[in-house]
């Protein structure tokens, strides 16, 4: 029998208050204004819902990838893109978890959990499935390095005060010439561009990042030289849960908003949730909603385990990514015309759900990464 303890149903609890009060009601503003409503993100850094899993050495609650899901799970059930820009400050310190020396640590996650955002800049302009074809460089020079090229679509780049940033060190060595580096948005050289229009997640910015001769020393580098690629595949496995849980709340808003106007929508003398061919698609929506968040809280649990979790979290990512797609184009659908109408909620949340199956590993490279994990059995 499943069932979360005391304490995370009360930070489960915690979350859910916070959107209603805080994120629901501004959702479709910040969509429509394509704005990062930073005193929202303030008010949830004071409750402690940033950064969950830095670890109190660092000043972090020191919690778990699983309160991470239902933290997230919760903010995103509020707007996927408000909420979900709060969470994707988990991106840079995953990175520092999975890779950062002590220093780096200390510096780095104190500052996000204080104050700062920070963004993980690995996708390029030719290179987003295939993470062993970026072009951007990294070339030692003197004590620290020179770094050139350019990234796009990072999350919160325009908010941003550090990049952890994905280059490569040895363009011989294929996916082993790969180095992350901590690069501060400061540096003589860096550009980020202006938010780039998109199609949903409108509330949080995504940007192209820009590095022309940008000099980083030697401390800037984070694990080995050629360590790049695993530190990447690593941060993935902790931040498919994450982006599972988006999901996972996406999809809870599309059954609740269905099931409110299926109540009080009537056609041919009674309210359209007694129509069987709605109520099947409810009894749809909650199945696939059931399966996807036990995947996804699985897959992070594993992680609190300590056990590999690559298998599951690509499952739970993949499921939850498609679940959320085909409950959005039913919920669009429950509330025919209404539906496509952005005075109502359907039209936000099926555009919110699309870029699911995009970012942090497409639906294909999640099937590809299963198959391959199944055949290393
Ligand atoms: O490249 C891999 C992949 O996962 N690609 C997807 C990349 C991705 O997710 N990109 C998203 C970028 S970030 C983002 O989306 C945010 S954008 C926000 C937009 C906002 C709009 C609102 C791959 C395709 C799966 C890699 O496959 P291969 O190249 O075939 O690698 P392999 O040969 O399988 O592996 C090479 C070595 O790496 C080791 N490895 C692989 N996976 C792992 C994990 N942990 C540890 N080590 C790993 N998970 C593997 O063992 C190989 O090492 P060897 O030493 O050679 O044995």
């Amino acid at each position: 029998m499943f069932e979360l303890s005391d304490e995370q149903r009360l930070i489960q609890q915690t979350a859910r208050e916070f959107a209603e009060r805080e994120i629901w009601p501004e959702a479709a503003r910040c969509d429509q204004e394509k704005c990062f409503p930073q005193e929202i993100a303030a008010k949830a850094r004071e409750l402690g819902l940033f950064n969950l899993t830095v670890p109190e050495e660092y000043g972090g609650p020191g919690l778990g990838a699983l309160e991470l899901a239902l933290v997230t799970e919760q903010l995103a059930w509020g707007c996927v893109g408000l909420g979900g820009g709060i969470s994707l400050n988990n991106l840079p310190a995953d990175v520092l978890l999975v890779s950062g020396n002590a220093e780096q640590k200390r510096e780095y996650l104190g500052r996000l959990i204080t104050s700062e955002y920070g963004s993980y800049a690995v996708t390029e302009p030719g290179a987003g499935s295939d993470v062993a074809g970026i072009s951007t460089r990294a070339v030692r020079d003197g004590d620290g390095y020179l770094l050139n090229g350019s990234k796009v679509w990072i999350s919160n780049a325009p908010l941003a005060g550090f990049f952890t940033v994905l280059a490569k060190t040895d363009p011989e060595a294929g996916y082993r010439g790969l180095s992350f580096f901590l690069v501060e948005r400061d540096s003589p050289g860096l550009e980020v561009g202006n938010p780039l229009p998109k199609l949903g997640q409108n509330a949080v910015p995504a940007a192209e990042v820009f590095f022309n001769d940008v000099r980083v020393p030697r401390e800037a580098l984070l694990g080995n030289e050629g360590d790049g690629f695993k530190i990447a595949m690593q941060v993935f496995d902790r931040s498919r849960p994450m982006v599972a849980a988006f999901a996972v709340g996406l999809m809870q808003r599309c059954l609740d908003v269905s099931l409110a106007y299926a109540r009080e929508r009537k056609t041919m003398g009674q309210a359209i949730i007694h129509h069987q061919a709605i109520g099947h698609k409810l009894a749809e929506m909650e199945m696939r909603l059931q399966a996807a968040r036990l995947m996804t809280y699985q897959a992070a649990w594993l992680l609190d385990a300590g056990k590999r979790n690559t298998l599951q979290a690509a499952c739970a990512k993949a499921f939850a990514a498609d679940a959320a797609m085909w409950v959005a184009t039913e919920t669009l659908q429950i509330f025919g015309g209404y539906g496509y109408s952005p005075e109502f909620p359907a039209e936000k949340l099926f555009r919110d759900a699309k870029v699911l199956q995009i970012y942090e590993g497409t639906s294909e490279i999640q099937r590809n990464i299963i198959a391959r994990e199944l055949g290393n059995r």
